[in-house]
């Protein structure tokens, strides 16, 4: 496969016809529009979500809140303890929510999935640090992390213009097909899962986002990140996942986001809203609700012992931090014995013993 990068379709001309744009899905495994959301929303979802990074922490200090200035000594990711602190703040936020419920979203995924919507209830946004790109999003196809039915759709949006060196998302045209799940591989970044480039073909495809520009993709279509290249501003995103109401959904969706990290009840994320209406609002569907798999995650754990054991950078860096969230499951106690096992130095072993207090 190449490097290169050629820009995403643009699909608004179709954007009156379901058929097509069912069909152009079914071809490419995505579509892309340009300014699909109300840019006036969205600004204001991110001066909520701002305001909650400045008070967390995650924010240069006397900067405009709405600049998204990122305080990179405050650099952390999905996985780590010091994340879910500030990221559950977000997961409290009505605004946040509700967007993934907006007219013209729910209008976009009814046309590409052809009858009546349930937006899972797992909300996600995406919080992304400068200058930390060794924790951008690998390539993988969402099936992995997301699981239920293959027909689940991800909703992708920039909260704010993404430029190509903010990082936004890559996609690869037709690789959602043929219908069938790639092997993944232990990798970090969110989700913890790659795809290896040997394992792949094509051309990748991106934009330089504008805020309101929305691509919806099918779970086995391979994607990736781009790396955050600009000095000091955060990326923030939504990623959200639409089905039909007819089909298997698998239970962690129907959790908060990282509650599996930290803890955080439904009724917490509720505690401060002024509507029910987005509130529990799956609970009365009679949804066809399947069990999760673990098998990557056992899979992955594998592989980093494998790795910690090669000296692997990467893999140490996410075992130390397992250690740290889970001190005290089986894993967690595999974990510690691989790292102190491991020829790690001195110093490394210190902080391993010191990250378990
Ligand atoms: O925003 C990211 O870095 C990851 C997003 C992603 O993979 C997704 O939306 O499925
Ligand atoms: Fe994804």
């Amino acid at each position: 496969m190449t490097a290169a990068v050629r820009p995403l379709r643009i699909s608004n001309d179709i954007l009156g016809n379901p058929d097509q744009i069912r069909h152009r899905v079914a071809d490419e495994g995505y579509v892309f529009f340009k300014g699909l959301q109300s840019a006036d929303r969205l600004r204001s979802l991110r001066h909520d979500i701002m305001s909650v990074l400045m008070a967390g922490g995650w924010l240069q200090p006397d900067t405009p809140v709405d600049d998204g200035i990122a305080n990179v000594d405050a650099q952390c990711t999905e996985g780590d303890p010091e994340y879910t602190d500030v990221y559950h703040q977000v997961q409290r936020l009505e605004s946040f929510h509700t967007s993934g419920h907006w007219p013209e979203v729910m209008a976009i995924m009814e046309k590409v999935i052809g009858g009546p919507v349930l937006p899972q209830p797992q909300k996600i946004c995406r919080l992304w640090f400068p200058r930390y790109t060794q924790h951008t999003t690998p390539t993988h196809q969402d099936f992995v992390h997301f699981q239920g039915s293959y027909d689940t759709y991800t909703c992708w949006a920039p909260v704010g213009d993404c430029p190509i060196e903010l990082g936004g998302l890559a996609v690869l045209p037709g690789s959602h097909r043929p219908e069938q799940i790639k092997p993944h591989h232990f990798a970090l970044g969110a989700g913890l899962l790659a795809i290896h480039d040997d394992d792949l073909e094509g051309e990748w495809y991106t934009t330089d986002y504008e805020i309101g520009d929305t691509l919806i993709f099918h779970s086995l279509l391979v994607h990736r990140a781009l790396p955050n290249l600009t000095p000091d501003r955060m990326r923030v995103s939504l990623d959200n996942r639409y089905q039909s109401i007819d089909i298997p959904i698998a239970e962690h969706m129907l959790l908060p986001h990282l509650s599996g990290i930290a803890p955080l009840e439904w009724d917490e994320v509720y505690a401060n809203w002024q509507s029910e209406e987005f509130q529990n609002y799956w609970q009365e569907r009679d949804l066809n609700v399947v069990p999760k798999q673990e098998q990557w995650l056992e899979q992955i754990f594998e592989e980093v012992v494998a790795l910690v054991r090669q000296g692997d950078e990467a893999g140490t860096h996410h075992l130390r931090r397992f250690v740290r969230r889970e001190p005290d499951s089986d894993r967690g106690r595999i974990a510690r014995e691989v790292l102190v096992e491991t020829g790690l130095s001195k110093t490394a072993r210190k902080n391993v013993l010191a990250d378990q207090k």
